[in-house]
């Protein structure tokens, strides 16, 4: 089975967890527009959903599903999207596709964060992909000092303004042993608005698209 495969089926089966008229939370990236296409049908069957970037926002219309700010939402019962990379411990690198920022947030107030993937994510120890740093523009050369002597080698994303209106740093050659403490060390870096490690709020439940079919860890 090609990626794409594994990814839809590991998206159709994150279907089951949607329940009737709730609000969705929804990531960002390609697993997720599966999801978004899998919910298309469904969107009678639903009040909406809560958005982590503009692009799952655009899908989101186009699929007639109603898109709520976070701030008129009180809770969410599921928030789905993907990973760059997940451990066994559920610990994730994420922001390759430039949403971390509000995948954070939106993930924070879900009740139950349901992570889409392909086995081509899972590793045993996080950092062969680049970490995603978002920082205050005016902050990037003193982020990436600061993000040297943390061992990394950082690398500014040329050409990408994220939603918020920020940069985003790309941290090479990181082999990341303590996920929770880098993301706490990170986010203490003046400057920074958020970090890639999804470690301090991990996934509840992990939906990995095998050959074998869509495998479930919660
Ligand atoms: C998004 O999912 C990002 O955090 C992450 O980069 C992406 C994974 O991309 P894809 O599903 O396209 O492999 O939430």
């Amino acid at each position: 089975m090609d990626q794409n495969t594994l990814k839809q089926a590991a998206a159709m089966a994150a279907l089951d967890y949607v329940q009737q008229d709730s609000i969705v939370g929804v990531g960002t990236g390609s697993t997720v527009a599966f999801f978004i296409q899998g919910l298309a049908p469904m969107r009678n069957r639903i009040r909406g959903a809560v958005s982590s970037s503009e692009d799952s926002s655009a899908k989101l219309k186009a699929a007639g599903i109603e898109v709520f700010d976070l701030n008129a939402v009180n809770q969410l019962d599921i928030y789905v999207d993907g990973a760059d990379e997940i451990t066994s411990h559920r610990h994730m690198i994420k922001g390759g596709g430039g949403a971390l920022t509000r995948e954070k947030i939106i993930a924070a107030v879900a009740s139950k964060f349901i992570c889409i993937i392909d086995e081509t994510k899972q590793v045993d120890i996080l950092g062969a992909f680049p970490l995603p740093v978002e920082v205050i523009p005016m902050a990037r050369s003193y982020v990436a000092r600061e993000l040297v002597r943390l061992g990394g080698q950082p690398v500014w994303r040329e050409g990408l303004v994220t939603d918020n209106g920020n940069l985003i740093l790309d941290v090479h050659n990181l082999k990341i042993l303590n996920p929770c403490e880098l993301e706490r060390q990170i986010n203490q870096i003046a400057g920074v608005v958020c970090n890639g490690l999804f470690a301090q709020r991990g996934a509840d439940v992990v939906i990995t698209g095998t050959e074998q079919g869509p495998q479930i860890s919660e």
